[in-house]
This record gives C-alpha cells, sequence and structure tokens, in this order.
C-alpha cells in the first residue's frame, strides 16, 4: 500500500545490513535491524489499538529503542509527538489533552505524575527507559520483524510538533508525510549526503533538528549515525576521527571551540559541519574556520517550516546569513501588514511558501489563519534582509522569543508562571547574551507593595510547573517596569539595560 516515506526511507534498506546506528563500545544497529525493530514496535502499535491518523505522544530519553517508535509511527500511519524530555508534568498534560493522544510512552518515574491526568483523559500509558526496556518494548518483544504500512498519502499528517506562541497558548504545528519527504529530499541533495556518510548525531530527537532534519537524511541516504546520547564534549571529540559530517546548534560550535584538543587534524576526515536552531556569531565561523579549515554552513528552518535556507555546499558559505532558499521554497521578504514584497536591501517579514511548509496548527484555525496567509505563505515572525544575490540574513524577531542552547523559550509562559507567585505584581522576561548558550533567561520582577520577593523560593516554585530551560538563570528587583506611552512594557530598553549580567 502507498506510504510515500515508508517507500522512501525505509523499504530500500529493509536488508540493508550497514550500520545505521553506531552506539557506544563499539556496538551497531544495521539499517536492517533497526526497521525490524520498529517493524516489532508497529505490531504492538496495532495490537494496542492504534489506527491511522491516531496520535502518539513520546516523553522519551534518546536511545535506538526510542527512533524506533518515530519510525513505527510512520510505518502505521500513527501522528509522532515528540516532547521535551525537560517538560514537566504539568507541561506534559496540556499537551496529552490538546492532542487528544490514544497513547503516551514516557518514562516509569513520570508515570505516577501523569497517571491521573492519562486516567482522566483516558489515554493509555505505556514505559520506554532510557535503555530501552519497558512496558511498551515488552509488548513488541514477540511481535512479528515485517510490518505492512499503512496505507498514507503525501497530505496524511506525520507528526504534530508543539511550538510555542507569543500568546502562551502552545500551538500543534501539523506536518504531512510530504512536508517531512520533500525537505528531507532536497536537503540530501543540497548537502551531498550518501551512503558513505557518518554522522555525529549528539542532538535531542524531540525536535525538527535532530528528528527530522538528521535522522530522515540519514535514512533516505542510507548511512549510518554515530548515536550519541547527548551533546557530550569528549564523546564528540573522539567521534570526530571516524565521522564525516555532524549537525549541531551554536553552541555546539563554541563548546568545541573552547577545548584545546579540538584541532585540525582531528577534523582530517570530516567533510561539512551544519549549524542552526539559532544564530551562529560571525566570530564563531571565522575561529572555527581559523582552527579546522572548515567553513560551517549554516541554515534556516522553523519547526513549522522545516528547512528553508541554507548556504551552499560548493559555493560561498558567508558567515552571518543564513544562505539561499532551498530548492522548491518560495521565499520572500515583506511588509509584516500586507505581505507585499519590500525593495531589496530592506528590512522585513521573511514568509515562506513550499511544499515543506506545514498543514497549519493542530485544531486552531484562527490561529493557522494568522499566520498562514490564503496563498500559502508562512509568516515566519522573522526579520531578515536579502542581497540581491540571493543571500538572507536574519536581523531580528518580530515575536516575542528566546533561543537558548537550541531551545525555544517563550516570555510569556514564563511570565505566566512568574505572575502567579504570592507578591510579585508582574514580570517582565527577556534574553540576555551569554556565553554558552547564545542567549539565557533574564527575569525582571516588579514586587507588590510592601512585598519582600525570596528568589529561591520563587525559583523553587517555578521549578515544579516550568522545564529547567525555561527558568530564569538570573533574576532582578524593579520598583516598575519601563512603560512606553501605550503602557507597553520596553523590553527593548530592559534588553539593553541588562545585556552584560552573563558576560564573564
Ligand atoms: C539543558 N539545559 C538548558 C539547556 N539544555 N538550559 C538552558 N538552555 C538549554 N538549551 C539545562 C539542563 O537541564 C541543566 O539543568 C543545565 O541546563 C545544564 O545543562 P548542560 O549540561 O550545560 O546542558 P547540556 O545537557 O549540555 O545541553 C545543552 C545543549 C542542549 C547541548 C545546548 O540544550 C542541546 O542539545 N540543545 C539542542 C537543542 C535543539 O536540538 N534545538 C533544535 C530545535 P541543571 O542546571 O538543573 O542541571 S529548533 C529546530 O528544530 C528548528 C526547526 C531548527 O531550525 O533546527
Ligand atoms: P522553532 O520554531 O523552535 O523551530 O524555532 C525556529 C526559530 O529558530 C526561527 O523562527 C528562527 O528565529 C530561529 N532559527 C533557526 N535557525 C536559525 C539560524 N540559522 N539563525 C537564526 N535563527 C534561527
Amino acid at each position: 500500500m502507498p506510504n510515500p516515506m515508508y517507500e522512501a526511507l525505509f523499504a530500500p534498506n529493509l536488508d540493508n545490513d550497514a550500520p545505521f546506528l553506531i552506539l557506544p563500545e563499539d556496538s551497531a544497529l544495521t539499517h536492517k535491524a533497526f526497521l525490524r525493530m520498529a517493524s516489532r514496535f508497529a505490531h504492538a502499535l496495532h495490537d494496542a489499538g492504534l489506527r491511522p491518523g491516531d496520535r502518539l505522544a513520546a516523553q522519551v530519553d534518546k536511545s535506538p529503542e526510542a527512533l524506533a517508535v518515530y519510525a513505527a509511527c510512520v510505518m502505521s500511519g500513527v501522528v509522532f509527538l515528540p516532547l521535551n524530555t525537560g517538560y514537566t508534568p504539568h507541561e506534559v498534560s496540556y499537551f496529552i489533552s490538546n492532542s487528544g493522544a490514544q497513547l503516551v510512552i514516557g518514562r516509569a518515574d513520570s508515570r505516577e505524575e501523569l497517571h491521573g491526568d492519562c486516567d482522566q483523559l483516558g489515554v493509555r500509558y505505556e514505559t520506554l527507559e532510557a535503555d530501552g526496556s519497558g512496558s511498551f518494548a515488552d509488548m513488541a518483544d514477540d511481535q512479528p520483524e515485517h510490518f505492512e504500512p499503512a496505507d498514507r498519502s503525501e497530505d496524511d499528517l506525520a507528526a504534530l510538533l508543539y511550538t510555542s506562541g507569543t500568546t502562551g497558548l502552545s500551538k500543534g504545528a501539523m506536518l504531512s508525510q510530504g512536508n517531512l519527504l520533500s525537505n528531507t529530499v532536497v536537503l540530501k541533495d543540497y548537502w551531498r549526503f550518501s551512503a558513505e556518510d557518518v554522522l555525529i548525531h549528539a542532538l535531542p530527537i524531540f525536535h525538527t533538528h535532530g528528528l527530522f532534519v538528521a535522522t530522515n537524511i540519514m535514512l533516505l541516504s542510507g548511512g549510518a549515525m554515530i548515536y550519541l546520547p547527548r551533546f557530550d564534549l569528549d564523546a564528540v571529540l573522539d567521534a570526530l576521527p571516524t565521522a564525516t559530517a555532524m549537525m549541531g546548534v551554536p553552541t555546539f560550535y563554541t563548546r568545541l571551540l573552547d577545548s584545546p584538543t579540538f584541532t585540525r587534524e582531528r577534523c582530517e576526515g570530516m567533510r561539512l559541519f551544519v549549524s542552526g536552531s539559532a544564530p551562529l556569531l560571525p566570530e564563531t565561523h571565522k575561529a572555527f574556520e581559523a582552527r579546522t579549515g572548515h567553513r560551517i554552513l549554516e541554515r534556516y528552518g522553523m519547526t513549522e517550516t522545516n528547512m528553508n535556507t541554507s548556504n551552499p555546499y560548493d559555493g560561498d558559505r558567508r558567515a552571518g546569513t543564513v544562505g539561499l532558499p532551498l530548492p522548491g521554497v518560495d521565499l520572500k521578504i515583506a511588509d509584516p501588514d500586507t505581505g507585499v514584497p519590500v525593495k531589496a536591501g530592506k528590512v522585513g517579514m521573511i514568509e515562506v511558501r513550499g511544499p515543506n511548509v506545514f498543514q497549519g496548527y493542530w485544531r486552531m484555525p484562527d490561529k493557522t489563519a494568522e499566520e498562514l496567509r490564503a496563498d500559502g505563505f508562512f509568516i515566519t515572525g522573522d526579520l531578515g534582509v536579502q542581497s540581491d544575490d540571493g543571500y538572507v540574513t536574519i536581523v531580528g524577531r518580530s515575536k516575542d522569543l528566546i533561543i537558548s542552547g537550541g531551545f525555544n523559550v517563550y516570555p510569556v509562559d514564563v511570565e505566566q508562571a512568574l505572575d502567579e507567585q504570592p507578591g510579585v505584581l508582574e514580570s517582565a522576561v527577556i534574553g540576555a547574551p551569554h556565553p554558552d548558550l547564545g542567549e539565557s533567561v533574564v527575569a525582571v520582577l516588579v514586587p507588590e507593595p510592601g512585598a519582600k520577593l525570596d528568589v529561591l523560593e520563587i525559583e523553587a516554585e517555578i521549578g515544579g510547573k516550568l522545564a529547567r530551560f525555561k527558568q530564569p538563570r538570573h533574576y532582578v528587583i524593579v520598583p516598575e517596569l519601563p512603560r512606553n506611552s501605550m503602557g507597553k512594557v520596553q523590553k527593548k530598553l530592559l534588553r539593553q539595560t541588562y545585556e552584560g549580567v552573563f558576560q564573564a
């Protein structure tokens, strides 16, 4: 039966004995073995009653099994909803109820906290641990190693990825098989991936970067991934001599540069370093070239759109730019109000259209209509300029967003949690430059008249509600927030005032 992702990514590898996942301690899982595991998982999903179009939420540590859950969803037509392992049960409950997931796969230690919510919503909870064990793995134990793929078209949903918004309500971006596959096909060729490649995979697998960009490209090309549980500097340094490529967020590159053992010799077998998810500083690009002789290839994407632009493989990789629109992607720099293109060289809203652009937000037609124009252009919220020869430079964001080590933090989420704390009259959350994470979170708090705020208490309190990466790393207490004549908090002024708080 037709299933475009299965046919392109899995079918050619069903009997492929070459390694797919190279694991610590010199073990490896071949493409064939990985797909057999995924087939057993797909049978387990089917036995659990999941049918094409149903949703499965997974909050699991990175492991081969965790990746096989994704592949099993593609095989069986189940919509995959990966969740950041840092999310608190409070955050996860929202995703489960909003998505209407039929099954949650998570760690045993989260089961207790989510149990009540799952019971109330009638959702089944199965476990999968970092070592691949758990009740879900047990369900798949004796299943057949071939799964007849579910009938799916390019327009059918493959994944639901939640992205927060400036309104504080997380929205599920609906990504179809066609959205994911079209991007994978383009990127594989653009970046010249082949079965000879060995990619260092140190990214998490719950976001577009590590899940779709890295994994789908390696499935399509039949290559291998040195599959690390997380970015561990020593493990990455050890992996470099046997690898050909790496994908990472800028923090990966600054951490490598901070290590004296990161040398040109170590990178001799490497052909490509890709950076994305957050701005790569031109000085990092230059320092990297000086140290290794490699020019990092920077690209730009979003959860809603997959990858939109990339610096060229052969041509000029320009530091500080995100390169050229990818083949098949229409990109315009437009007036934010009208969508009409601005004059060349002028700053405007980046809008994109193409087979990579998502289907809209899950059960939120109004939000979809606000960001996706009727003619198919998606309003990214990123401000940019385009040079005469087509290179795009991102110069800012119209959305209130902080990107910390490649993770997005929407200030409104954090402000809501802070405003609920006793004694807090109001708060403003901003990003400040951070030497390791690019940007990090600063909270500016205003106490209620006569109240004395205890930052340690506030930290402890919001710790139970907000994922660690969203929690402020610096607090300031002020008598009032600066406002403009319209009464709006002047975040730009706050960012200027506190821009040095993380500098040594
Ligand atoms: C971990 N922590 C963080 C972050 N990561 N805090 C703020 N920002 C972060 N990014 C917390 C940990 O929970 C820990 O908490 C403390 O910070 C110290 O962690 P550390 O050991 O330094 O962090 P790490 O585990 O080494 O992780 C840093 C990291 C990681 C390697 C930069 O965050 C990472 O892999 N980021 C990649 C994110 C990514 O894949 N983004 C793509 C999404 P405690 O202090 O309590 O111990 S965007 C996307 O997909 C779009 C489409 C695109 O364009 O690609
Ligand atoms: P997300 O929605 O989590 O996928 O985050 C997407 C956002 O990350 C984009 O809208 C950009 O603001 C930012 N982003 C991704 N890649 C880059 C890049 N290379 N340079 C600057 N910002 C980037």
